[in-house]
């Protein structure tokens, strides 16, 4: 069976997961999409520059919203370079135009007739898979955003480098939007087979640093390079991956939590199904606190996001 991923959005992000996918040889057909026809086609063509060097051969489909019906997965990096260089540090300010853009793409991709899994990188991603999944229609669980998968990374390179280990020796998660209401939920994360709170306090670590470090680590990013790819796109084609591969991993991405009555980061088992099961964390009282304060930030968000 051919393995089929679209990216919409051919942007630095964009460009960056298309890369991934096309160089490790992860679909068999990859749709490019963008509104500078030019500049996809020019993309399609340094990719089929770079396959006779390659060890797999990827099919390029540039510009063809009806190639999506039978995709197994489009990934969304829509997204406005110049409104992210801001020093407010705050993914909202991209929504007038996202959501513009992605109302009219997700009415494409539900013409389409596309029945895959829709992954959202586009910001503010909590929102913006809200609004992808009422355009399209898409059953919610097959609607995900990389939420705080991106910010949970940064917290393990945040940890492990207090620590001088390498990041995938911690474990844990990020929680709520993928933006600055989200936080650590330290009771979740372990370090060399110890809470992090027995360690932190047993190694003078500060928590509270570290939890604003990963919570920023993007605007670091965005301010030295004025956009950020290599992480996003990383964290996006490994979730389009584990849906592809069938994979079950329990991975921190935004999914629509009914007791919240929004998308938000919290675990959840991804498969080929989308989001096959969610995960009920033991949360202490004060994060349990915290992920209410951000998952009422993203509901405002998203009302006044349907009023505009
Ligand atoms: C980030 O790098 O944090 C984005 O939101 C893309």
């Amino acid at each position: 069976m051919s393995r089929k991923f679209a990216i919409i959005g051919m942007g630095h992000v964009g460009s960056t997961a298309a890369h991934y996918i096309v160089a490790n040889g992860f679909a068999d057909d990859l749709v490019l999409i963008d509104t500078n026809n030019s500049k996809v086609e020019a993309d399609a063509l340094d990719f089929q520059d770079a396959m006779p060097n390659l060890p797999f051969h990827t099919n390029i489909i540039v510009n063809d919203y009806s190639s999506l019906i039978d995709a197994d997965v489009i990934i969304s990096a829509i997204g406005n370079i110049k409104l992210q260089d801001s020093p407010t540090n705050d993914r909202f300010l991209e929504l007038p135009f996202t959501s513009t853009q992605v109302k009219d793409v997700a009415a494409k991709i539900k013409a389409s007739g596309f029945n895959g899994i829709l992954v959202v990188i586009t910001n503010p991603v909590d929102v913006i898979t809200s609004i992808y999944q009422a355009v399209t229609g898409l059953p919610k669980n097959h609607v995900i955003g990389t939420g705080t998968l991106l910010d949970s990374a940064r917290m393990k390179r945040a940890v492990a480098s207090a620590l001088n280990l390498d990041s995938r020796s911690v474990a844990g998660y990020n929680l709520g939007e993928h933006g600055n209401s989200q936080f650590t939920a330290w009771s979740t994360v372990r370090v060399l087979g110890q809470p992090i709170t027995k360690l932190a306090a047993d190694r003078g670590l500060d928590l509270a640093k570290l939890d604003a470090e990963s919570r920023d680590g993007g605007f670091r990013v965005f301010h030295g390079k004025k956009y950020t790819s290599y992480g996003v796109a990383t964290a996006a084609v490994r979730l389009a991956n584990t849906v592809l591969n069938d994979a079950l991993t329990e991975l921190p991405v935004s999914n629509f939590r009914e007791e919240y009555g929004v998308y938000l980061s919290y675990p959840a088992v991804v498969g080929r199904d989308g989001i096959v099961e969610q995960v009920q964390l033991d949360l202490t009282d004060e994060e349990l606190k915290k992920l209410q304060v951000s998952a009422d930030y993203i509901k405002t968000k998203y009302a006044e996001s349907q009023t505009d």
